[in-house]
């Protein structure tokens, strides 16, 4: 049994766990990615749409089953990157302008790609991404506003056109994700915005995952975390075979 992963994405850490050497060639020989060995999955969504809690819960099926993970989240997980966050999100600063957040997000992205998951897919590593480059497209291109041909531009500087092998798009219908991301917690400088910015968000994410079909799958988060999680592993079955043995535990082959 691999070493369970004690730290997670909100860590500042970098959410490192699993074995050594030998699992990393393993890993590698089965991943059907092609990113270098390893295996990138991104998850996006709205606020209030589960995803830390459905990443967690992947996290240590996979690690269950053998995989050497690494799961960050975007923009942190790294100490520069959580310096970065507190600055984005921190709702006295109203005065920042949409292209100074564009490059913040941009700027924690580089350090991320190259700090942290490059290497861990040159390891042959699964990693997970709580939030990438399609965030950017959907919250400052069509909430924002911002020109989608410079975002892209941009995505591809600070990636250097690293690409996710599959992107979950959790959704969740706005009336029912806002109030419970915001529940507990202050409402952050982005949750802040007023309805019209998180549909524009939402229309985003429907648009980006109608554009890459074969990459970008969309999963209803409306029922159950039990039938959410069905979703999530049926969507990723052709990349993570381990997780055909959850699947029919759970019965939904
Ligand atoms: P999370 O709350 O999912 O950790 O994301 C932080 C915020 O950053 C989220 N909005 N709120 N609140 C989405 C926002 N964000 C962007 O606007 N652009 C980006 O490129 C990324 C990665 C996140």
């Amino acid at each position: 049994m691999p070493e369970r992963r004690s730290d997670n994405a909100r860590s500042g850490g970098d959410g490192s766990s699993g074995s050594g050497g030998g699992s990393t060639a393993r890993s590698a020989a089965r991943s059907n990615g092609s990113n270098a060995g390893g295996l990138f999955i991104t998850f996006e969504g709205g606020e209030g749409c589960g995803k830390s809690s459905h990443m967690a819960w992947l996290t240590d099926v996979l690690e269950d089953a053998g995989r050497s993970v690494l799961a960050v989240r975007e923009p942190g997980s790294l100490p520069i990157n959580e310096a970065i966050r507190v600055i984005l999100l921190n709702p006295k600063n109203t005065e920042m302008s949409p292209l100074t957040e564009l490059l913040l997000y941009e700027a924690a992205r580089a350090q991320l790609v190259t700090e942290s998951i490059r290497p861990a897919l040159a390891a042959g590593r699964v990693v997970l991404c709580d939030r990438f480059y399609d965030s950017t497209t959907a919250y400052q291109g069509y909430g924002r506003g911002l020109d989608t041909g410079h975002i892209a531009s941009l995505n591809l500087v600070a990636t250097g056109g690293l690409k996710p092998d599959r992107t979950l798009v959790l959704d969740v219908p706005i009336e029912i994700g806002l109030p419970r991301a915001t529940k507990e917690l202050e409402p952050d400088r982005l949750e802040q915005e007023d309805r019209a910015f998180h549909e524009r968000v939402h229309e985003g994410f429907l648009a980006i995952a109608a554009a890459e079909p074969e990459r970008v799958r969309l999963i209803d988060t409306s029922g159950e975390k039990l039938a959410t999680r069905h979703s999530i592993a049926r969507q990723l079955l052709d990349l993570l075979p381990e997780l055909k043995s959850w699947a029919e535990a759970a019965d939904v082959c």
